[in-house]
């Protein structure tokens, strides 16, 4: 027997002095809503991050979360680099005014029976991983790719019956920390 999925970090992560951009889908909002709490608490309770310094962006779809995760980047640097340059500082003074650290994008994509799931699927984890090397900031995949309604709620803990299944948006909070502080 093994213990499956992700064995705890052996390094504690502080993670007070970061900010984390959350951009998540609409669709399937139930669930999406679960994990994104998920990874907002570990955050915040685990990690240390500040509450306020945990932004939180909504989109359409999980097709539309690598563009909105690249241009809310993208406009964190150039907002962080032009307010500091008008106010005169070296560095940034408020956290508002610092660019993101680690990006987690959250959807949840079930299958259905057009080949929709599968072109998603394929574009969405291509351009998140492409996101996160053009930019150097990290992506976190907080994508669920489920075959069923009831894959997807055990995988945010909201499974029916005994097994409520795991919540793995507190990894993808875990994995965010991690990222950041990765040197
Ligand atoms: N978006 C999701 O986040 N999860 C889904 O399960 C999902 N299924 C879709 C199925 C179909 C047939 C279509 C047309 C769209 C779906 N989308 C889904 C929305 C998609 O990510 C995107 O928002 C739209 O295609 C607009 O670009």
């Amino acid at each position: 027997m093994f213990e499956k999925g992700v064995a705890s970090s052996t390094q504690s992560h502080d993670g007070s002095h970061l900010r984390v951009l959350i951009v998540h889908a609409r669709w399937n909002k139930e669930i999406v809503d679960g994990l994104v709490e998920g990874a907002r608490t570990t955050m915040i309770s685990k990690h240390n991050v500040k509450p306020e310094n945990i932004v939180t962006k909504e989109v359409s779809g999980s097709y539309e979360l690598p563009f909105a995760a690249k241009r809310l980047i993208s406009n964190s640097q150039v907002q962080s680099v032009t307010n500091n340059d008008l106010l005169g500082n070296d560095s940034p003074s408020e956290d508002t005014d610092r660019p993101f650290d680690a990006v987690i994008c959250i959807g949840v994509l079930i299958k259905g029976s057009t080949m929709h799931f599968e072109y998603i699927c394929e574009a969405v984890s291509q351009g998140l991983m492409r996101v996160g090397l053009d930019t150097g900031v990290p992506v976190i995949f907080g994508v669920l790719t489920c075959l069923n309604d009831e894959q997807a709620l055990q995988r945010a803990g909201m499974g029916k019956g005994g097994d409520k299944g795991h919540n793995h948006g507190e990894d993808w909070g875990t994995a965010a920390v991690e990222m950041a502080l990765l040197k």
